[in-house]
């Protein structure tokens, strides 16, 4: 009767679940959100307070002492341990934790009685761990491109051209500009591979979904591609983690959480990022189905047998955990500018809702451009909302003109992806939003459904924990049977297209490009465009 732990580690909070892999349930959950439980580093939204708009960094220590928080509450739980089998976890992507020479000897030489967060402090050549919200690398980005011979090969190999918040420029600008402490770096860890080392005492690699997520990787052979490598800092490979399978046995628990907290000499798990977790956890482990993910950041991805690279550069091709591929697109203002949105105009969650529901599909023709932040899709460099045809004061109208954006945006940056997309799955804080998905299903056309275990990434988590485990075992499980009964829809969750919506949609959607273009400098003002659209709206209904 083995128990296997899946954690997320995300941009806002850790979360721990664990699953009892015979009677097929999720039988705890629990969240530590860093904000409100760890007050003491100061974060909003699990972000430092910033320096510069375009940075965005958080503490590796509060990521460690959420584990230490999150084990002495499963310690507390009522849960029999003794039957923990594995443990693996999720991770937001792209952030890198600096840790210095005595690392990898301290690491396996915790001690039980103090805090994990005073030990970690000193192993650190960095205080402070860029994530992925940052947009500050837009010099290193064109230096690595050029230097590997263009976008074009930097594409092909890695699978995605060089993106702000990439680890390979996020690592160049610190040794660009704090070359002491780049020279006084021993390894680079992702916060997967950083996570995971803490658990098992020892360096742990990381695995290839959460290596393509830094500019650095070859696709095809999943091992670290020389003239990135090459091209992004000074003998950088040296201080690279291996690469290794997802499903690779990373060590086993170290004998600080068996002291500490009372577990197990579990095994632990490689690691992945939260977007190769959530497809597990959402059940893709074939083509031809989608999840959209409506969390800090708003994620549209898929299972992919092959690659293919997006020609147009917005998107990006991942290792999957199955050692298939898959293919995602990634929004900044996801859950934040829903927030801005609700409290510009003091809304709770129910009015926000019932705002939702009391406006007319495709807004009259309005259309509200949400880049609060710097945006990843389309990319925006300088942040600024606009607003087309749109009053200031029109609160109704901007929670409709943020969710129509925001699910325009998905549907029509994720043609490269090349899915007839007829089933979504909803996944993500925002996914127990009813109104917001049936936007999302009015938009593509397409049913979308709610999954019982809101928290994809960390049910995937704990998935890939069991699959891993019982490979190592020798009794290796297809992942068919790994997620079955775990990943299943809410029954009474489904969600269809209203009538009219397609009809409309085709057409705002070609008013929201036109929108983009002209909120980029790239086109014209499409007031002309929309004011002819608002008639025919009002003619139709
Ligand atoms: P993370 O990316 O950190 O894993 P989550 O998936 O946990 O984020 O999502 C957190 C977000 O969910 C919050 O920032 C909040 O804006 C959003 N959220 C929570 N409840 C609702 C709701 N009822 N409607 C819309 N958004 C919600
Ligand atoms: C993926 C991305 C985000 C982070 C945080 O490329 O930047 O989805 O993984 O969730």
């Amino acid at each position: 009767m083995p128990l296997y732990l899946g954690l997320d580690s995300s941009t806002q909070s850790l979360t721990a679940i664990v699953v009892d892999s015979d009677i097929r349930k999720v039988v705890y959950e629990s969240t530590l959100a860093f904000d409100e439980t760890l007050p003491h580093y100061g974060t909003r939204h699990g972000v430092l307070p910033r320096s510069h708009p375009d940075e965005a960094l958080s503490s590796p220590v509060m990521w460690a002492e959420a584990l230490d928080v999150m084990f002495g509450r499963l310690a507390k739980s009522g849960l029999d341990l003794s039957r923990l089998a594995a443990i693996s976890g999720s991770a937001q992507q792209h952030g890198s934790v600096y840790l210095n020479s005595a690392a990898a000897a301290a690491l396996g030489a915790l001690e039980p009685s103090r805090p994990l967060a005073e030990q970690v402090a000193p192993l650190l050549s960095r205080a402070a761990s860029p994530i992925w919200m940052d947009s500050s690398t837009g010099e290193e980005c064109r230096e690595i491109t050029a230097a590997v011979g263009g976008a074009g090969p930097l594409g092909a190999h890695t699978g995605s051209r060089a993106f702000e918040r990439f680890t390979g420029p996020q690592i160049r600008k610190f040794a660009k500009t704090d070359p002491s402490g780049y020279a006084a770096t021993d390894r680079v860890h992702l916060v997967s591979s950083f996570m995971a080392s803490l658990l098992t005492g020892a360096d742990a690699p990381l695995d290839p979904g959460d290596g393509s997520g830094m500019n650095l990787m070859d696709l095809a052979s999943s091992d670290w591609w020389a003239p990135a490598v090459e091209a992004t800092a000074q003998d950088l490979l040296a201080r690279l983690p291996k690469i290794r399978p997802a499903s690779s046995v990373a060590g086993t628990l170290s004998p600080y959480w068996q002291s500490r907290h009372g577990l197990p000499a579990a095994r632990v798990i490689t690691w992945s990022g939260d977007n190769p977790c959530s497809l597990i956890g959402t059940g893709l482990v074939r083509e031809g189905r989608v999840a959209v993910s409506l969390g800090t950041s708003d994620v549209i991805f898929g299972l992919m047998e092959a690659p293919r690279v997006d020609a147009s550069g917005t998107g990006h091709v991942f290792g999957a955990p199955t050692g298939a591929f898959m293919g995602l697109t990634v929004f900044k203002n996801g859950s934040l500018a829903r927030e801005r949105v609700r409290s510009a105009f003091g809304l709770s969650w129910p009015d926000f809702s019932g705002a939702l529901a009391s406006t007319p599909i495709g807004n009259q023709a309005r259309v509200f451009l949400p880049w609060y932040e710097p945006e990843i899709t389309p990319a925006v460099q300088n942040p600024g909302v606009h607003r087309y045809r749109l009053e200031e004061r029109d609160g109704p109208g901007h929670v409709r003109g943020v969710i129509e954006a925001q699910m325009m945006a998905i549907a029509r940056h994720s043609r490269w992806m090349q899915v007839e997309v007829d089933t979504i799955y909803a996944t993500g804080g925002a996914a127990a939003n009813v109104q917001i998905l049936q936007v999302l299903a009015d938009v593509f056309g397409a049913e979308v459904h709610q999954l019982e275990v809101g928290n994809s990434a960390g049910l995937g988590a704990a998935l890939r924990a069991h699959h891993a485990d019982r490979a190592a075992s020798g009794q290796a499980l297809p992942w068919d049977q790994v997620i079955d009964g775990l990943v299943e829809p809410i029954a009474a969750s489904r969600l269809t297209p209203q009538q009219g919506a397609a009809a409309v949609y085709e057409r705002l959607m070609k008013a929201h490009a036109a929108c983009e273009a002209h909120a980029l400098g790239l086109g014209p003002d499409p007031t002309p465009l929309l004011e002819r659209l608002a008639g025919e709206l009002a003619d139709a209904t």
